[in-house]
């Protein structure tokens, strides 16, 4: 079943390869909706067009922008902006070995030389205008896939790019979210398997909430020669990526990219968002940040919200926009709830909250005492010696030095 998708996705990605003349402007469809008037205030780009509604603006006649965009866990600025623009992207992949792991090297391929790529954020109703480039250090061609833009392949074949070339096309955001990018060379899940995966984000025409803090996640799994750990430089191992045996399950493409040193940071009472994304190529995440209830999750990343929620589920090729606001200080172990990921792949991050405590939302250990039960004799010696280490921050060791073995203490 598995070898007959893979190959159904190699006759695909070759049909889109050979079809370069289905490359087709969307930004000559009407918009369709009248304008809602932003409440923030204009940024630095041009103005725009005098206009009563959005619609039907030529693309010739938009205001034209370089997209700002970044290395994850940083996110672009709120669009700020009341009227729709050519929004100017560059990408460039590159194949660049980077450390996986303490001692674990890894040739990625990337789109702007990390995993993930870079974010980019957009307003409905832009046209996006990608100047796509492959490194001429590349072994092989390369192209992306938007999930957020409505097209054959998403872009597949007008992006499809050699070594040392550039190709741009244009596409429009028809419909607000948070969205995958992906290489969709064949083979497919060797492209997504070796890091090349982002995320877009439309914001709504009336734009997002304010928020204090915004974080970029992606969620991937990396299959290699060698198992987790192993020391050197590891290969892709193609037969452990169809069985989906994954050897290294990690947010934003190694081992301890968002912990210890890494670690995202926010204070007390802040309001969170975080922009999560999988890339896959297999695993469904099971997201989760120890020690916090997530107050919103907009769900897949669409416009359905759900409310306290404890975990939410992320598909490969897709995201969720999760709020919360910090409520006490201390180190929130951020994992996938596939819980061996987290504590023997490498799926763990933090967020490390400070400000004043809070005891009446957590206490510390008010008393630690011999248990007697019922009727019986006093059991245990003395506290202290005998006490459990459960209450010891995860946070304190990430999986991503201590390996296999890492720690079992982790409170709920
Ligand atoms: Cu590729």
């Amino acid at each position: 079943m598995k070898r007959q998708t893979l190959a159904a996705l190699i006759a695909a990605a070759f049909a889109l390869a050979a079809c370069n003349d289905d490359n087709k402007q969307a930004a000559t469809q009407p918009a369709g909706e009248s304008s809602t008037p932003a409440v923030q205030t204009a940024s630095a780009a041009p103005e725009a067009p005098a206009q009563s509604a959005e619609a039907d603006v030529p693309v010739d006649q938009l205001p034209v922008i370089d997209a700002v965009t970044t290395h994850a866990p940083e996110v672009p600025p709120p669009v700020n902006r009341d009227h729709a623009a050519l929004v100017k992207v560059k990408m460039e992949t590159v194949e660049k070995t980077m450390k996986m792991a303490d001692g674990v090297d890894y040739t990625y391929w990337t789109f702007n030389g990390d995993v993930p790529g870079q974010m980019i954020r957009v307003r409905e109703g832009d046209t996006v205008e990608v100047e796509f480039s492959n490194n001429p250090s590349s072994t092989v061609p390369h192209n992306v896939d938007f999930h957020a833009s409505n097209g054959t392949g998403g872009g597949s074949a007008a992006t499809f790019t050699a070594p040392g070339r550039t190709s741009t096309f244009r596409w429009k955001a028809l419909q607000s979210g948070l969205y995958i990018y992906h290489c969709a060379v064949a083979p497919v899940g060797m492209h997504v398997g070796n890091g090349m995966y982002g995320l877009v984000l439309v914001e709504p025409k009336e734009g997002l909430p304010k928020v204090d803090k915004e974080f970029y996640i992606v969620q991937g799994d990396f299959y290699t020669k060698g198992k987790y750990g192993e020391p050197g430089h590891q290969a892709f191992d193609m037969d452990k990526a169809i069985r989906e045996d994954a050897d290294y399950v990690v947010f934003n493409g190694h081992v301890g990219a968002i912990a210890g040193d890494n670690a995202l940071k926010s204070k007390v009472g802040d309001k969170v968002r975080m922009y999560v994304g999988n890339g896959g190529p297999n695993l469904v995440s099971s997201f989760h940040v120890i020690g916090e209830i997530f107050d919103k999750v907009y769900v897949e990343a669409g416009k359905l919200v759900n409310e306290n929620v404890q975990s939410t589920l992320i598909p490969a090729g897709g995201a969720a926009i999760i709020e919360f606001k910090t409520d006490i200080p201390g180190s929130f172990t951020i994992v996938d709830h596939s819980i061996f990921r987290a504590f023997n792949k490498g799926a763990l991050g933090q967020l490390v909250v400070e400000g004043e405590d809070h005891p009446e939302i957590m206490t510390k250990k008010l008393s630690d005492n011999a248990y007697q039960p019922a009727g019986g004799a006093a059991t245990g010696a003395a506290s202290g010696a005998s006490a459990p280490a459960a209450s010891a921050p995860a946070a304190s060791a990430p999986a991503a030095a201590s390996g296999a073995s890492a720690p079992a203490a982790e409170g709920h």
